[in-house]
């Protein structure tokens, strides 16, 4: 049923069957890499979650392996949530929270050379309570890194009456944890809860990982995901400096303009040392429509992270993404007017674009637009000086009254020639958009099954654009064109 589902992606990362929400253990190993995701294979629901695991040459094209953790009588009997996959000498082990009632604590597993078989630890769990003293929010997900002899690991958390927080372990072993503090603590408690950039009460699934040159003030990245009392806000980041037992920020930024649509982000460095990201673009539709549909929340695809000038990073598709476009649909130059001109037709799609704004124009760029324009989703750049607001408008995104259309803004660089890059991905329900390096990601349910139009709009905006159309990467596509 799910397959024909009009809605579901194709070229994508989705779960065979059920749900998936979060990247867990991102690695690459022999040339290898290996995603496990959060996943419920039973029903679409968030409910007694799995490691699923998916092995890929290229990056973009996977192939199913047997679930990596099940949970069992013991500490994950309720879950085996969020985590981490290390390397203890050769030894793979992944760190995670086991779910017991509606509390989570770390665990540990070590996993065969393949990464295919794991094995929990006795042990479990490695910690037993969160810090004591403190009345916290949640404790759970894990940050784990090598520092000189010692390991070191951030658990996401909250501290009551402040904000979220990421406590700071060490252990020698992974298996015997010292306490050494909050990393930083955020101000959630105390400020306003629809801000885009509000830190929340508790941070979600915490990534640290130094980017920048070794000078910089923004040289270190703690990604997290604020949360707040069950509902997921959006991912956030602080660039600063992490040394000793601290993290000192320079700037707090937004991971991306969708918020909530890529959301629990997870990166790590692949055997080129390439600084990759995957994030889990949940549902903007009913629980109801996931049931009946069957399915539930696709992988981004694979993100590319970078330092930009302004200690911000900047974000693209890896170019794996590339070779999965089947055939150029359109090549063209022009420079547009008031009037829509359609430069493609699709719902597999990628296009690329360098459009150049006068200053003060706007350039409007409308995906999924139905031929008497009863649906369409537009996607607007307004230019001031070498800024320019993106802007995501999903009002007439869909007849179905019952999907998520709130909109979305925030700002992108424009470069010294007033131009902005701007790649956006059309997947069925899944829009990946990167302007100057700049994301935001979302979800859009038309129900026409003529909403494939690709229109562009804009006093005396010059563009360049081209497009592809993609293949697909779904379950039982081999062969197909
Ligand atoms: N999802 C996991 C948690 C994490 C949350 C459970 C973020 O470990 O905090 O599936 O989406």
């Amino acid at each position: 049923l799910a397959a024909e589902d009009p809605h579901r992606p194709v070229f994508h990362f989705t779960a065979p069957a059920g749900w998936l929400n979060d990247p867990n253990g991102l690695t690459q190993r022999g040339g290898e890499y290996h995603l496990f995701y959060q996943f419920n294979p039973d029903a679409p629901v968030h409910h007694r979650i799995q490691w699923g695991h998916a092995v890929s040459t290229d990056l973009v094209t996977w192939r199913d392996v047997p679930v990596a953790l099940t949970p069992t009588e013991g500490p994950d009997v309720d879950g085996c949530w969020s985590g981490v996959l290390v390397y203890d000498g050769d030894v793979p082990t992944i760190v995670y929270s086991g779910r017991h009632g509606d509390r989570e604590l770390p665990c540990i597993a070590t996993g065969s050379d393949d990464l295919l078989v794991w094995t929990k630890d006795a042990g479990n769990p490695v910690i037993a309570a969160p810090p004591e003293g403190l009345e916290v929010t949640a404790f759970r997900d894990h940050s784990v890194w090598r520092e000189g002899d010692v390991w070191r690991q951030l658990i996401g958390s909250g501290i009551r009456g402040q904000g979220g927080t990421a406590f700071l372990y060490e252990s020698l072993d992974l298996r015997s944890w010292t306490y050494l503090g909050p990393l930083l603590v955020g101000d959630g408690a105390g400020s306003d809860p629809a801000a885009p950039d509000w830190t929340g009460t508790m941070w979600e699934c915490v990534d640290l990982f130094a980017l920048g040159d070794a000078d910089s003030a923004h040289r270190d990245i703690l990604v997290f995901s604020a949360w707040n009392e069950g509902i997921t806000h959006h991912p956030l980041y602080w660039s600063g400096r992490y040394e000793g037992e601290r993290f000192t920020p320079a700037a707090l930024h937004r991971l991306d303009l969708g918020g909530r649509y890529f959301y629990a982000p997870q990166s790590f460095l692949d055997e080129s040392g390439r600084r990759v990201m995957f994030g889990w673009l949940q549902e903007g539709r009913s629980d109801a429509a996931a049931v009946a549909a069957g399915w539930s929340g696709v992988m981004s695809l694979p993100r590319l992270v970078t330092p930009a000038p302004d200690g911000s990073l900047h974000q693209r598709p890896a170019p794996e993404v590339d070779a999965l476009r089947a055939a150029e649909v359109a090549d063209r130059a022009l420079t547009l007017g008031a009037e829509e001109t359609e430069v493609a037709r699709g719902d597999e799609l990628d296009i690329e674009a360098r459009l150049t704004i006068p200053e003060g124009g706007v350039v409007a760029i409308v995906v999924r637009a139905s031929d008497d324009d009863a649906e369409r989703t537009v996607l607007r750049l307004r230019r001031t000086g070498d800024r320019a607001e993106l802007s995501l408008d999903r009002s007439r995104s869909s007849l179905n009254g019952d999907v998520d259309v709130t909109p979305r803004s925030g700002e992108v660089p424009v470069d010294a020639e007033g131009a902005v890059e701007v790649r956006v991905l059309v997947d069925h329900s899944a829009v990946e958009v990167f302007a100057g390096g700049v994301p935001l990601t979302t979800r859009v349910y038309p129900t026409r099954a003529d909403a494939l139009g690709i229109r562009l709009s804009g006093e005396g905006v010059a563009v360049h654009l081209r497009a592809w159309s993609m293949r697909s990467v779904a379950r039982g596509a081999e062969g197909a064109e």
